[in-house]
């Protein structure tokens, strides 16, 4: 991997590597450092610090996107469950907040199943056992695997009714466009003869996201910061936390929320032995958050094989849920 100065190669050192160099994360962090723009995936804000630092940001005032979804999936809970039918199995992208599967699971006939798909197996067991005990009549079923990829589910159990996906949150607004279309058409093949259920976040005023990404609290900032709080105790990085500030603006051409960390002076980090050199004002970008019109999610989700069914939003136009119907078997 090129340093991001050659004069800096000789800085390496292959002595004092720590246990974590060879991670996936030390692996992208440094290959995300060596390119420009310099940029790396959302997922590493997900350790146990950011999963608390997000559930955070869902309950902020100015972050309107989880209280607006969960209030579409309680009001139109009803018509879901009768679009799903009974004894559906329901398919989760991702084991997100429980709270939100509840709401579905609440309201359906029967469900015959739960089906979480996650890459941690550790996050999942645990909201898994919750879910048992919340719900002792309902098979819970983890799978651990990259929902980015290919997937083999188990067989449905027998006597279940159609298998419905469900993808809250807008995560979909976090892969890039491309990525996005591809995870669909995968969702539309494993989903075959079901549907799925997608949260997708609006495009809205510039202000009302300005706000929802850069709260007064400092919530959101301690989030992307959290990324190199982790590299440091993970990968044994020095990044001085104090020199990398928060930046989150809406780039209007891409219909997306950036969020980046900025350097505040001339730097060098290190990272498992290798030098990495920041100007002032250079920047690593974090995250990506895409906004969508009804209509573009519709045409996408069509591209990728489904045939887009009702869609919910709130009166606002904040937020939408999708019910997306997979090709028949
Ligand atoms: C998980 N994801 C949909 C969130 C979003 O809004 O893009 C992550 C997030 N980043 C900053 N605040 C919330």
């Amino acid at each position: 991997m090129t340093p991001l100065h050659p004069a800096l190669s000789a800085n390496r050192s292959h002595a004092t590597h720590p246990r974590h160099a060879d991670s996936d994360f030390a692996r992208d962090l440094q290959a995300g450092l060596s390119r420009r723009p310099r940029s790396i995936s959302p997922k590493y804000f997900y350790d146990t610090a950011g999963s608390a630092l997000f559930d955070r940001i869902c309950a902020l005032p100015e972050y309107y996107p989880t209280r607006t979804e969960c209030a579409l999936l309680a009001r139109h809970a009803g018509e879901i469950s009768a679009l799903a039918g009974p004894r559906a199995e329901i398919v989760e992208f991702g084991a997100g907040s429980l709270y939100k599967v509840r709401l579905l699971l609440d309201a359906m006939d029967r469900p015959a199943g739960y089906l979480p798909i996650d890459i941690s197996g550790e996050h999942m067991t645990a909201a898994a056992h919750e879910l048992r005990r919340a719900c002792p009549h309902l098979e819970v079923q983890p799978v651990v695997a990259d929902y980015t990829q290919r997937l083999l589910l188990p067989a449905s159990a027998a006597g279940s009714g159609q298998r419905l996906g469900f993808f809250p949150g807008s995560t979909i607004g976090n892969f890039a466009p491309e990525e996005a279309e591809r995870f669909l058409r995968l969702a539309a093949q494993v989903l075959r003869g079901g549907a799925l259920l997608l949260g997708a976040d609006l495009v809205k005023d510039p202000a009302l996201l300005h706000a929802a990404y850069n709260d007064a609290e400092g919530v959101t900032a301690a989030f992307n910061l959290n990324l190199l709080a982790r590299a440091n105790r993970e990968l044994g990085a020095d990044f001085d936390l104090s020199a990398f500030t928060h930046s989150a603006f809406y780039n209007a051409p891409y219909q997306r929320v950036e969020m980046h960390l900025v350097s505040q002076r001339r730097q060098q980090v290190d990272i498992c032995g290798e030098a990495f050199a920041f100007n002032e004002g250079e920047t690593l970008h974090t995250e990506h958050s895409h906004k969508f019109t009804i209509d573009g999610m519709r045409a996408m989700a069509a591209r990728a094989g489904f045939r887009p069914g009702p869609v919910w939003t709130d009166p606002e136009r904040l937020f939408s849920v999708h019910w997306l119907q997979a090709p028949a078997d």
